[in-house]
């Protein structure tokens, strides 16, 4: 059964990513509509072979739309989102508008899939480190139980968008040739203060909360414990920027509840898990990288070890593409549940 699906935020570096995944999966459409911010609305877009002009996204956009994949940035979600339900539309929502709503499922598939039977009209896409992060943790969360999570990140420009990926390249450029830099977008637009990117490794990424942790951060708690319905679980987290294009790294540091894993073992948790792809031979120098995560659809999992001093603690890093398990990937995946479960009207 075909489907009449709307992306809003149609030209953004996820946009571009849900359609190219849209086809790359034959996912069954009955209709396309490309929508945007007024400032992007007339631009043209090439989808198999057929240009679309994106067109500026209002209620009445949504009406006959089944299947609406936003990522236009939390405050147009906060004012669209509803809308589009209003009219009979199913919303992906890849902002963070409502990811802490109780009554907003926040779902990655390969963890808690199920929750999308309790969707009322909006389901919520996580955050593109904390999505990597969970499917990795959930496989030996289900063989050994989890008490803490310690995660550093190293995250790739091209999740602050397009103008922070020009902006990276242009900075380069600029070092390279000896001219002054004017940094206007990283690490956050609407900051009072902007840094260099290039060269560099910037520990803020998002804006400051009153806790001292940036709101990046608070995400990754926040988001772990509820995909993880798990409340009690500890999280802390530090969100840093690289310049890198595209690929999120994290050193994950964790404690199990049961103290008789080994390293070993999650090896094979993590060969055996869906969607995730084992690169661990220090013998061979073989690790996740980003530059080999991007464009790819899998996680990628190695440097897995036990503590030295704790028998319940382990370390890993988890590289993915941000753009496409991040955000596209996994937005298309909770499509593909709900047609599957019958979710899709509700
Ligand atoms: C980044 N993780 O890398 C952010 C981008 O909440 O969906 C995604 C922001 C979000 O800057």
């Amino acid at each position: 059964e075909a489907v009449h699906v709307a992306v809003l935020g149609a030209t953004g570096a996820v946009g571009k990513q849900m359609l190219e995944t849209l086809d790359r999966h034959n996912f069954p459409l009955a209709s396309l509509k490309l929508l945007s911010s007024k400032r992007s609305a007339g631009k043209t877009i090439e989808f198999r072979g057929q240009t679309y002009t994106v067109e500026e996204a209002t209620p009445e956009s949504f009406d006959n739309v089944d299947l609406a994949l936003f990522s236009a940035g939390g405050s147009v979600s906060k004012a669209l989102a509803q809308e589009a339900v209003n009219r009979g539309a199913v919303v992906v929502d890849n902002t963070s508008a409502f990811r802490m709503d109780p009554t907003v499922p926040l779902v990655v598939p390969e963890v808690n899939e199920n929750e999308l039977q309790n969707h009322n009209g909006i389901i919520a896409n996580p955050n593109c480190s904390t999505i990597q992060m969970v499917a990795a943790l959930e496989p030996i969360r289900q063989k050994a139980g989890l008490k803490r999570v310690i995660v550093s990140t190293y995250q790739a420009v091209s999740g602050a968008g397009n103008d922070a990926v020009d902006e990276m390249y242009e900075q380069t450029q600029q070092i390279l040739n000896k001219e002054p830099i004017d940094p206007q977008v990283l690490p956050v637009g609407s900051d009072k203060k902007h840094y260099q990117i290039a060269f560099n490794a910037v520990p803020q990424i998002d804006v400051f909360q009153d806790n001292g942790y940036t709101f990046e951060e608070m995400k990754m708690v926040n988001e772990t414990k509820k995909i993880m319905n798990d409340a009690e679980l500890s999280v802390a987290a530090t969100c840093v920027r690289l310049p890198v294009e595209t690929g999120h790294s994290e050193s994950v540091y964790i404690e199990t509840e049961s103290a008789d894993l080994t390293a070993e073992q999650i090896k094979e948790l993590m060969t055996e898990a869906p969607g995730i792809t084992l690169q661990d031979d220090p013998s061979q120098q073989v690790y996740p990288l980003a530059s080999d995560a991007h464009g790819k659809e899998d996680i990628f999992v190695g440097r897995i070890r036990k503590d030295l001093d704790d028998p319940c603690g382990f370390h890993f890093w988890v590289v993915a593409d941000n753009l496409l398990k991040g955000a596209a990937l996994n937005s298309v995946q909770i499509a593909q549940s709900l047609l599957k479960m019958g979710l899709l009207q509700k």
